[in-house]
């Protein structure tokens, strides 16, 4: 199951590259960071002291859950860990500029007190307003606030994957996109300035099969919201919105002619908090910076996810991704915040950003001889300097070489030089 994603789609039917100040802070922002954050964090993928295979926010579908059994979970969700604040400061830490949480995934919980439903945190024993409280913080620490919206909905009962054909069934969905709207209501007007909405769960036929209602509620939302950043998922996959947001656990072979950004997970294929992540692929923060770098290098954002515990706190496995990543972004960031990519040709594991009159080269791989070759720059070097632990170092330079480079990679993750540009 999942987004299949209109990734690789060359036809981009009219798409209009938005250059307002709330889409130009989307694209300078380049690093965002999801949470996946739920009921299910609870049980952190295991079930009746099992282990269940697939992602651990699914463990509903994946260990047939029966609904009373797993509605119980929200007796559970007391988040004595839980502290806003705390989230929101890690995760500036780690270089973030953006941050999209799940206000409601799949299995239809809610993590704000809504109006509409008692399937939510108001039924549940913690005191704290997860959304609220971190909506806060979030911008306290000049991020800025996304919310992700499930469009799929396990527990409504008007909810209706199969293309709905019967009256009643026609009736019922017509009432659940009315509750959805509803609720996207709820969440554009009591948290404050929400910056955009985060789709997902188009596949199902009765979304999917009618592109109308994706582009009806899209031009809702706008009204409501004037400004407002939409990934493509809020439509049925026949075209773009703001940007392409199809690129999940992958990122594109080469720049995309559209804004796009991708959406990472630590382990393999696991959203929510996992308590083993036994599956294949956990990613050190050298492939995940890489991953980032890449993106920037190919004008889009990165967006890396992580899953806290049900108590509200981190997991440790996220964490120790997250600080290097921010270590490294502190003295790097000018590197990737704002900048555009730009293709040069260079040695394998070597990147290129670009902002104004200065040019990125991304070492992931340090050079075998003491040169580092670039070719293809939009004009002559004026100065070099590399990126180390005592500061910038100048670097000597012939033509479009990088020369008397140090035997060995000042910074094991990614070295950086800054190379201005003649105008
Ligand atoms: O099924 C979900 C999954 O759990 C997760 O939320 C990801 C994030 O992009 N989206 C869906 C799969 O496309």
């Amino acid at each position: 199951k999942g987004d299949t994603a209109n990734s690789e789609t060359p036809d981009l039917k009219g798409w209009v590259r938005r250059t307002d100040p709330a889409m130009e802070k989307w694209r300078d922002n380049r690093f965002g960071c999801f949470i996946h954050f739920g009921t299910y964090s609870i049980l952190g993928g295991q079930w009746n002291g099992k282990e269940v295979p697939g992602a651990a926010e699914w463990i509903k579908v994946g260990g047939r859950i029966p609904s009373a059994e797993y509605d119980k979970l929200v007796k559970q969700f007391t988040l004595e860990n839980f502290d806003a604040k705390k989230w929101a400061a890690d995760i500036r830490r780690m270089g973030a500029k953006y941050v999209i949480i799940t206000t409601k995934h799949h299995d239809g919980f809610c993590l704000w007190d809504s109006k509409l439903t008692d399937y939510d945190i108001g039924s549940s024993p913690t005191k704290h307003a997860v959304l609220k409280e971190l909506a806060d913080a979030v911008r306290a620490e000049g991020m800025d606030m996304y919310f992700y919206y499930s469009i799929i909905d396990w527990h409504h009962p008007d909810y209706r994957a199969a293309d709905p054909k019967t009256p009643e069934d026609q009736a019922a969905y017509a009432r659940y996109l009315e509750f959805m709207k509803g609720q996207l209501k709820e969440l554009l007007t009591d948290f404050g300035d929400i910056k955009g909405l985060w789709f997902d769960g188009r596949w199902d036929a009765s979304y999917k099969n009618h592109p109308d209602i994706g582009k009806g509620l899209e031009a809702w939302l706008r009204e409501l919201k004037p400004g407002i950043v939409l990934g493509d998922r809020v439509r049925a996959y026949d075209s773009f919105a703001d940007y392409n947001s199809g690129y999940e656990r992958k990122l594109p072979k080469t720049q995309p002619l559209l804004d796009w950004e991708a959406c990472m997970t630590i382990p393999e294929n696991s959203w929510g908090y996992h308590k083993t992540w036994s599956g294949v692929g956990r990613k050190t923060p050298k492939t995940l910076l890489e991953m980032l770098v890449r993106s920037a290098a190919m004008s889009g954002n990165f967006v890396l996810n992580i899953g806290p515990k049900g108590d509200g706190s981190f997991n440790e496995k996220d964490v120790e991704r997250m600080e290097p990543i921010g270590v490294w972004m502190k003295s790097n960031g000018a590197s990737i915040y704002g900048t555009e990519g730009l293709a040069l040709t260079l040695p394998a594991g070597t990147y290129a950003t670009r902002k104004d009159d200065k040019v990125f080269i991304h070492a992931f791989q340090w050079p075998e001889t003491d040169k580092l070759p670039v070719k293809g720059l939009p004009g002559k070097i004026k100065s070099c300097t590399l990126m180390t632990k005592d500061g910038a170092k100048s670097i000597r330079f012939e033509g479009e070489t990088l020369l008397d480079l140090p035997l060995t990679a000042p910074d094991v993750l990614d070295s950086v030089f800054t190379l201005e540009i003649e105008k």
